[in-house]
């Protein structure tokens, strides 16, 4: 959503350049400000105060900024969240947005909110509410340094990874950082953007959902996300899998929280805590039950010769799935408990296992994690330099890194620009790759049809 108002702002005030290699912090309070005020009550702030009452939509702070050529800059911003954590919307020149994570603060903190492509000359800067109930303080901008090379793991935490694993494995390693993979969720969408774009998505990403044993015990065995993968793989596409693990037991199942959304955690009593505190207990054996339900579901793309970027337990820390209700330390428990039962027990050696959440504080023992990923929902077909960065960080660049689910295909232009090496983007199905607001059709055949995004008839022979 674009907001034409910055011809409304007079640029009579005196805003600094950025100078060249120097840091430079823009106050808040400086900046025009349009149903937001400036304030003082909460000490410590820099400058003269620091803009609050973000409680509408459209309410932002506009800073203007110079450079001196188009160049990239590292964005921080200083920002205060005494009701807890929030999401900010960063825009620049009224296009590309992120989503900027406001982890909760009472006092003023330093937030880095990835990278902006500056244009030469003029250049306005929005923060927009989004969830609102912030402060900022201030935004800093530095010239972004020249990334070092990347330092991938080269080989999968699975010893025992067989040829299909390790030659995707390989492959992904060998266009890291060069090209990105086209996505998508579910394969009846790929003939759709055959149609739209003349171009078959390089990955397909499928649900195991559907075989969650307390889905079976109620519809029966419907899914076919299996045959969906072994289909396109033998089409020589790459498949990712995912898990909406419906809870083993305790779904509500009434008319607001039916059985049939038993992922989320206010449609269940299971507590994974709990379950997983007593491993004689009914709640750890069910645990088992479904993780060996799914394991032969694996099995089956195993024995087809389908290696698996397999993403089980993903946004953990949005604590809006069950394995996230309680908290980092179940969650980490349950993956690696998985990771064993599905490795030693079951000898699943097809794996590339993909873990989904962002915060230091979630990230599981690195020996059972091949690829870290994020799931980014921002509008505007942005490069998400923030979540990319902090991936980076994460994983002490020795991990692949992947946008998992996205709305917006993100532009190859500005993945380049920003130097975002998003592995591959996998754009969510019906209401995101379809919805001209995520995806405008023009834009997604450019960027089906741009060379640096690889499309299926692209990476035939990538089991080398
Ligand atoms: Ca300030």
């Amino acid at each position: 959503m674009i907001f034409p108002l910055f011809a409304l702002f007079a640029s009579s005030l005196a805003f600094p350049t950025v100078k060249r290699c120097g840091a430079q912090t823009y106050e808040a309070e400086d900046a025009a400000l349009s149903g937001t005020q400036v304030l003082t009550d909460l000490g410590g702030y820099s400058g003269s105060g620091y803009v609050g009452g973000f409680d509408q939509a459209s309410d932002k702070i506009t800073f203007s900024v110079d450079s001196s050529s188009e160049k990239l800059y590292d964005v921080t911003i200083r920002y205060a969240t005494p009701y807890g954590e929030k999401t900010a919307t960063l825009s620049l020149n009224g296009g590309t947005n992120s989503d900027i994570y406001l982890a909760a603060t009472d006092s003023w903190k330093d937030v880095k909110a990835g990278q902006l492509l500056l244009n030469e000359g003029s250049n306005s800067i929005d923060i927009v509410s989004n969830w609102g109930w912030y402060l900022i303080d201030s935004l800093t901008l530095s010239e972004t340094a020249a990334a070092p090379d990347h330092n991938i793991n080269p080989t999968l935490v699975n010893p025992n990874a067989n040829a299909d694993a390790v030659a995707l494995y390989d492959y992904l390693r060998s266009i890291y950082g060069k090209n990105i993979l086209s996505g998508q969720q579910d394969l009846e969408w790929t003939e759709w953007l055959a149609q739209q774009t003349g171009k078959t998505p390089a990955l397909v990403a499928v649900d195991l959902m559907d075989y969650s044993p307390s889905r079976v015990e109620r519809q029966g065995q419907v899914a076919t996300t299996v045959e969906d993968a072994i289909t396109f793989s033998e089409k020589g596409g790459i498949v990712s899998v995912l898990w909406h693990w419906n809870a083993p037991a305790g779904l509500y199942d009434t008319s607001e929280n039916p059985w049939w959304s038993g992922f989320y955690t206010r449609a269940t009593s299971f507590n994974v805590a709990t379950a997983l505190a007593d491993p004689n207990g009914n709640d750890y054996k069910l645990i088992i039950r479904d993780i060996d339900a799914i394991a032969k579901e694996l099995l089956r793309l195993q024995d087809a010769n389908v290696p698996v970027l397999w993403r089980p337990l993903h946004e953990a820390e949005g604590k809006w799935f069950w394995w996230g209700a309680q908290g980092p330390e179940p969650c980490k428990q349950l993956w690696e408990l998985m990771y064993d039962r599905m490795t030693n027990h079951h000898g699943l050696n097809n794996l590339i296992w993909v873990w989904n959440s962002l915060a230091p504080e979630w990230y599981p023992d690195p020996d059972t994690v091949d690829i870290l990923a994020a799931d980014v929902y921002a509008q505007g077909n942005g490069p998400m330099s923030a979540e990319y960065n902090r991936l980076i960080e994460l994983g002490n660049d020795q991990k692949l890194i992947a946008a998992s689910e996205v709305g917006s295909a993100p532009d190859p232009d500005q993945l380049q620009a920003y130097q975002a090496h998003w592995l591959w983007f996998a754009v969510w199905t019906d209401g995101f790759i379809n919805n001209a607001d995520y995806n405008p059709p023009e834009l997604l055949k450019q960027i089906y049809n741009d060379e640096y995004v690889l499309t299926l008839d692209e990476i035939s022979g990538w089991r080398g």
